[in-house]
């Protein structure tokens, strides 16, 4: 599926982070993946603020989902993610903590992979509002588990998530200032 590569195929990233100005981390992130020449940025989500899950003792996290095309391999794509996380100082400390920014591929066109390094649909995303939010965004189209985003989202907990930008642009450099958004 993934040899030529001329062929495009969309994937979707969830993006979060609770420590410096994840803002301004997650839009850095979103820019230096659009320099990739194998990356494009096509859609980027609203900018959410939104309670920690899984471990709850830490700061709130921002959260946003985008869409990229791409003729990269699903793990090719992931080492370009978490070559773009290190570039931001990404230190990994424990599961779930806190942390400056997080990139994650939660689906790959249709594609299903579970290994080592990567599962696909991201193992988590049907139960995440500050996933589904977003990423209702940007798609209504993607079914997880035989289960349509807004019929997984019905059943995640989503009280308190507030949404911080109204728009799309908060990513892109000379738009809205991501420091507005900033914890501190
Ligand atoms: N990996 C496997 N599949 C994937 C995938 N689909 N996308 C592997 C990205 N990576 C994937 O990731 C560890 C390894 O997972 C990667 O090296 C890759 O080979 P990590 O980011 O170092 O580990 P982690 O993030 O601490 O653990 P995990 O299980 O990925 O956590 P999550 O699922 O990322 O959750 N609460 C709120 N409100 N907002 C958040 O963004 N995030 C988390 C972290 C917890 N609570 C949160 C949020
Ligand atoms: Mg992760």
């Amino acid at each position: 599926m993934f040899r030529n590569n001329n062929d495009l195929y969309h994937a979707f990233l969830g993006l979060g982070g609770n420590i410096g100005d994840p803002a301004l981390s997650m839009a850095s992130a979103l820019q230096l993946l659009d320099e990739h020449r194998q990356i494009d940025v096509t859609a980027v989500s609203r900018l959410y603020r939104t309670p920690p899950w899984g471990k709850t003792d830490q700061d709130w996290f921002f959260n946003s989902c985008a869409c990229v095309s791409t003729s990269l391999s699903p793990h090719d794509l992931l080492a370009v993610c978490l070559k773009t996380e290190r570039r931001l100082k990404r230190i990994r400390r424990e599961r779930w903590g806190p942390r400056i920014i997080d990139i994650d591929i939660l689906t790959y066109d249709t594609a299903a992979v579970n290994d080592a390094q990567l599962t696909i649909p991201h193992p988590h995303m049907h139960e995440r509002a500050f996933v589904l939010m977003p990423l209702m965004d940007i798609s209504t189209g993607i079914s997880v588990n035989d289960k349509g985003l807004a019929e997984w989202l019905l059943l995640a907990e989503r009280s308190d998530i507030e949404i911080v930008s109204s728009d799309g642009s908060w990513w892109e450099l000379g738009g809205a200032d991501e420091r507005r958004y900033s914890q501190d």
